[in-house]
């Protein structure tokens, strides 16, 4: 690169263009934070050229995109606390990411911030036997921490389909849920403690993990949710669940959702080690099997389909298929009797999102409803978009013991916005929730007060300006 005649530093801001008769035209100027987090991180970990952003710049679905500043990769909380420390001296807005799988746009920069990538946070402490806890990086994959703990005889309670790739940071972040959390709860029951970094660069936190505490508000459950809007999150006190080695698996096929929702007591109350009840739709089956290439294993005319495991010490199969034969006599269904066969049942309801993925973009909507409307409710969001986009293909699934649907609709096109206010008003007025296990992200902003009320989002805006008073976190996530 040509050298400017007699410049010196700090003449030019970032990104300028400097007179042709001072000097070369191509000549840029060069970003002042960019070198001061270089030389707090080492250039290695500063990412500038574009097509080494470009992976930190486009969500999962590909639907949310911008570009950023640089990308910076700090490997210890001291790291984190010293670049966030830079940014805040340069007035420099940050986007934090885990393994950027986050489904509503809050993982990627929306134009010029900087990307703090957490994935180098991979510290992995051995696990506390007797508290039955771990201390780890927040970048640490779900899948790699599993991984860590089964080998001592515990697991993760949270689990979900991009496990190999979403963080436990990312997970906390956005409170995920996932298929035990019937069982376990969501991630925000999982967090004993925590470290993390404030917008000026304070450290705050603790990871001691115990399990009584009444020292006044809980900072785990604070940030759990907070979607990187609050502090930054660098390690995490996680609580652990035994490992069940023996899992049992059933696919069951319903004439029904009103059916499937009457089973759910009974599958509850009888088998003790009840794990998941996934829920798939028949056009959610129908789209997995096609992108699988396979056929459905059960009764393809069924009205709704669940993918039912327990997880116990002992063999759980035969509990579940006495329940099962019982319960539901006249269901098509499918049992598990080896691992293999377990891994063929639970791929069907793991790939949907790819297959959706793979066909188009779709318009996703992540709501809860009560159980007693279930059923009725779904059927009224149904109707609303057949009419709103006649020739749109709605794909429904999701987590059937918490009401938590997931709506996506391929084809949407221009009536995306019809059918976002509509469906999300209805299921307001049904006592329902917008955002089940995903979050508000960027996609949601806009329905948080007529979920939440404005008193409580007045609320939550004087929380996040007074822990970070420049809205220097996340800007335009979560919040309106
Ligand atoms: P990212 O996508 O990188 O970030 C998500 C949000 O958290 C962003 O707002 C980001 O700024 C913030 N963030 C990330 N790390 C930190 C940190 N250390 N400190 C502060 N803020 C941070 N979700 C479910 O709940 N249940 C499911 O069943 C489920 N299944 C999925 C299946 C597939 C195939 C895919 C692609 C996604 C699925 N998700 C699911 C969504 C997603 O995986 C989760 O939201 C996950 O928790 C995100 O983790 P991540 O590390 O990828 O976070
Ligand atoms: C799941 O349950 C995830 O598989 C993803 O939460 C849901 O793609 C979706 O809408
Ligand atoms: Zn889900």
């Amino acid at each position: 690169m040509t050298q400017p005649r007699d410049h010196q530093p700090g003449d030019h801001q970032p990104g300028d263009r400097i007179a042709p008769d001072y000097i070369a035209p191509d000549y840029i100027a060069p970003d002042p934070l960019v070198a001061a987090l270089a030389e707090s991180l080492g250039v290695a970990n500063v990412l500038t050229d574009a097509d080494q952003r470009a992976g930190y710049e486009t969500d999962w679905t590909g639907r949310f995109h911008g570009e950023s500043r640089c990308v910076i990769r700090p490997a210890s909380t001291a790291d984190v606390a010293a670049v966030i420390r830079l940014c805040a001296d340069h007035g420099a807005t940050v986007v934090p990411q885990g393994g950027n799988t986050g489904l509503v746009g809050g993982s990627v920069p929306r134009g010029g911030e900087v990307v703090l990538s957490t994935r180098r946070l991979t510290r992995l402490d051995a696990v506390d036997i007797a508290a039955g806890q771990v201390t780890v990086g927040a970048g640490v994959t779900i899948a790699a921490v599993r991984e860590h703990v089964r080998c001592v005889g515990y697991d993760v309670a949270v689990d979900f389909g991009a496990r190999d790739s979403a963080t436990i940071g990312g997970a906390m972040a956005t409170n995920a849920g996932g298929s035990r959390v019937l069982r376990f709860g969501t991630m925000r029951s999982q967090v004993a403690g925590c470290e993390a970094v404030l917008a000026d660069g304070a450290v705050i936190g603790s990871l001691a993990g115990l399990a009584k505490e009444t020292i006044g508000p809980h900072l785990p459950s604070l940030l759990s949710g907070s979607e990187g809007t609050l502090a930054i999150i660098t390690m995490i006190r996680l609580r652990l669940v035994p490992w069940y080695r023996e899992t049992a698996t059933a696919l069951v096929a319903l004439p029904s959702l009103v059916a499937a929702v009457e089973l759910l007591p009974t599958l509850r109350n009888a088998l003790p080690h009840l794990d998941s009840v996934e829920l798939l739709m028949p056009s959610a089956m129908e789209l997995v099997c096609e992108h699988l290439q396979r056929t459905c294993p059960v009764d393809d005319r069924a009205g709704a389909y669940l993918l039912i495991e327990c997880a116990d010490h002992a063999d759980p199969l035969d509990d579940l298929a006495g329940v099962l034969a019982a319960a539901a006599p006249d269901s098509s269904t499918a049992i598990a009797s080896n691992p293999s066969m377990r891994a063929q049942l639970v791929a069907l309801r793991d790939n949907v999102t790819v297959a959706i993925n793979h066909t188009g973009t779709p318009l996703k909507l992540d709501i809860a409803l009560p159980l007693a409307v279930l059923a009725a409710t779904t059927a009224e969001i149904e109707r609303i978009i057949a009419e709103l986009a006649p020739g749109a293909r709605l794909i429904n699934f999701g987590h059937l013991a918490e009401g938590n649907l997931h709506l996506n609709t391929l084809g949407a096109g221009e009536a995306s916005g019809a059918i976002t206010e509509a469906v999300l008003q209805r299921v307001i007025d049904a006592g329902g929730v917008i955002s089940a296990e995903h979050g508000i992200g960027v996609a949601k902003t806009h329905w948080l007060v007529a979920q939440r009320g404005a008193p409580e989002v007045a609320a939550l805006t004087a929380i996040k300006h007074s822990l970070d008073p420049n809205g220097l976190l996340n800007p335009g996530v979560l919040l309106p």
